[in-house]
């Protein structure tokens, strides 16, 4: 679905209110599900950026109400940095020319509009502990500033999107059948996630405080001030619902105390780094630790493994299924994740002791405090 011309682009992008009219696109990003472009507007001297995105409605299956979580989210916490008078950013709806936040068009694909952030840089692989420290801060922050935000509940962008248990039946359900006959070449890694099925109920959500949390903490889904490298911008927040804050952590130490790439083909390059794991503990607590309660602290240090182990799964079963959920750029790409999700997993089990002292060095201070 990323084969969108450059023209048509356009035409969606002029469904917008944008300042300026749009003299380039270009594709931005790696997203695994949606697809991005970043649209140049000329006006006059100055030159507008925006991001143009394709909600992929295969996966998010009622984009509208993911419109009015979006909507409802980033007005909270702009009023939030308004009231703090930081200079932290939030996303930007543009409206579409119909007054609403997002477009459909003739094909029946949704697409919206928000202001391109600037001076932020994402990463894929921290450069150094400071800056996964940083986007630990910017997640906490993130969960802080959403703990009281009104009104009803967010809809389920994604239902069960964490249920770990839904998981591991899907993948044993697809193993079972081995529709496309692709289960021999890939016994090692049926046979590592079958041995771990404990991991799938360690933590449900319906066991842990319920609160509004991003869901898809990955470091790339933060932006760094370029200048400060100070947390700027949380980004993507399709998955922003009620959930579980062990999945945002986890999955930000999945990301950020890692070596490598996520899709990383040469294994012996990817492990576990104890000491991004403490700069990320720290973090967190700093903006998150007032609303934690205990059962929730008791998780931090399993929680990096649940979601290493879910994704795992989920990368391996959409292989089984023929990939037919993430984007692939590869052959085997989805092979390669998975091997590398279960070479981190391996590694965090092999310093679990050591995370779990780190956990507890700094949470008996912040709880006694
Ligand atoms: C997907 O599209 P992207 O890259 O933001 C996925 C996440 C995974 C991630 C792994 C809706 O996120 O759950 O953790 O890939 N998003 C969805 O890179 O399934
Ligand atoms: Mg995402």
């Amino acid at each position: 679905m990323a084969n969108h011309t450059k023209s048509f682009i356009s035409e969606v992008g002029h469904q917008f209110n944008l300042d300026g009219y749009i003299g380039s696109s270009e594709v931005h990003g790696n997203g695994n599900v949606n697809d991005t472009f970043l649209l140049f507007c000329e006006d006059g001297d100055s030159l507008n950026r925006y991001t143009l995105q394709r909600i992929n409605h295969d996966v998010f299956k009622n984009p509208e109400g993911l419109m009015e979580n979006f909507s409802r989210v980033t007005r909270h916490l702009q009023a939030k940095i308004e009231d703090d008078g930081s200079d932290k950013k939030c996303l930007t709806l543009v409206p579409a020319k119909d007054g609403r936040f997002f477009h459909k068009d003739s094909n029946g694909n949704y697409w919206r509009v928000t202001k391109f952030i600037d001076g932020g840089r994402s990463f894929d692989v921290p450069e150094d502990i400071h800056q996964a420290f940083e986007a630990a801060k910017a997640f906490g922050d993130f969960q802080a500033k959403l703990a009281d935000l009104p009104g009803d509940p967010l809809i389920e962008t994604i239902p069960d999107f964490h249920n770990t248990r839904m998981r591991f039946d899907h993948f044993r359900s697809v193993c079972s059948k081995d529709e496309l006959g692709l289960l021999n070449a890939v016994q090692d890694l049926v046979d590592f996630a079958m041995e771990r099925e404990h991991l799938a109920d360690l933590i449900k959500v319906e066991n842990f405080p319920s609160r509004v949390v991003h869901n898809d903490t990955k470091l790339n889904n933060v932006l760094l001030h370029k200048r400060t490298g100070e947390g700027m911008c949380v980004v993507d927040l399709d998955t922003v619902m009620t959930g579980c804050v062990l999945h945002d952590f986890g999955d930000l130490v999945r990301t950020a105390a890692c070596s490598a790439l996520e899709d990383e083909p040469g294994l012996e390059k990817v492990f576990f780094l104890p000491e991004t794991f403490e700069a990320i503990v720290v973090g967190y607590l700093e903006t998150a630790g007032n609303i934690l309660e205990p059962i929730e602290i008791e998780h931090l240090a399993i929680a990096p493994q649940i979601i290493t182990y879910e994704l795992g799964l989920r990368f391996l079963t959409d292989y089984l299924e023929g990939d037919v959920y993430f984007k692939v750029k590869r052959v085997d790409h989805n092979l390669d994740r998975v091997r590398a999700q279960f070479k981190l997993l391996a590694s965090m089990e092999e310093h679990f002791d050591q995370a779990r002292q780190i956990v507890n060095i700094h949470t008996s201070s912040h709880l006694t405090q």
